[in-house]
């Protein structure tokens, strides 16, 4: 078997390039209205962090613009030119973002087909919750906060390795207020999200071990910047 030369890897990566349709540069995935997301307080069965679940009975997040208007608000960087994401919660949350449910469950289905099947994908993402969540990326989990509070922190994360191009692909998130195995209402609550997606034909998808020791430096790194909040 022939070995490939670097002169015909390089033929191969612009092969690769060629094949990407025009105007697949990026996807953005963020709390923005209108967007896709949806929200309940009642726990879903087994399968809603997997593409295709029934929604019936979802409703779209609340929009906590009191909130996000309040002074210190731990608010994301959007990308240049962009809207930025929204702090949501469900329904009976007030703007200020107090009240509602304790517990909530959030769902964005999309479709990566302007990316060509198979095609490797790279993701950043920021994310901020008050208090704990879960973060799913079909059907993954891919990363788990459980500190009971610390809801100033914003996290930085890769999922790149588990998106699939080409197809229909879910985030989801369960969110608390408070902590873990008894939510419950400790003043303030909210969720931020905001990842970008992009094609990835100059990587290969990274193992999940290397994925959370990054998220590991990436939490040590943002200690120093916290700050309690209820
Ligand atoms: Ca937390
Ligand atoms: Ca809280």
């Amino acid at each position: 078997m022939k070995t490939a030369s670097g002169f015909g890897a390089a033929l191969a990566l612009v092969a690769v390039i060629a094949a990407a349709p025009a105007g697949a540069a990026e996807v953005r995935i963020a709390t923005l209205p209108g967007t896709g997301w949806q929200v309940t307080d009642v726990a879903p069965t087994a399968g809603w962090t997997s593409v295709g679940y029934d929604t019936a009975g979802w409703v779209e997040p609340t929009v906590l613009t009191a909130l996000e208007a309040s002074p210190g608000a731990p608010l994301l960087s959007p990308p240049a030119g962009q809207e930025r994401a929204h702090m949501v919660w469900m329904g009976g949350a007030s703007p200020g973002g107090t009240g509602g449910p304790d517990h909530i469950y959030l769902r964005n289905e999309f479709s990566l087909g302007a990316f060509a099947l198979g095609q490797a994908l790279n993701s950043l993402a920021q994310m901020q919750v008050d208090d704990d969540f879960a973060l799913y990326v079909n059907g993954n989990l891919v990363y788990l906060n459980a500190d009971q509070g610390f809801a100033d922190r914003i996290f930085t994360l890769s999922f790149g390795n588990y998106l699939r191009a080409g197809e229909l692909n879910v985030i989801a998130i369960e969110a608390v207020d408070g902590q873990w195995g008894s939510p419950h209402d400790r003043g303030l609550q909210d969720v931020q999200f905001d990842a970008t997606i992009s094609s990835g034909v100059v990587t290969v998808p990274e193992p999940a071990s290397a994925g959370l020791a990054a998220l590991g430096l990436a939490g040590l790194a943002g200690l120093g910047r916290l700050r309690r909040r209820s």
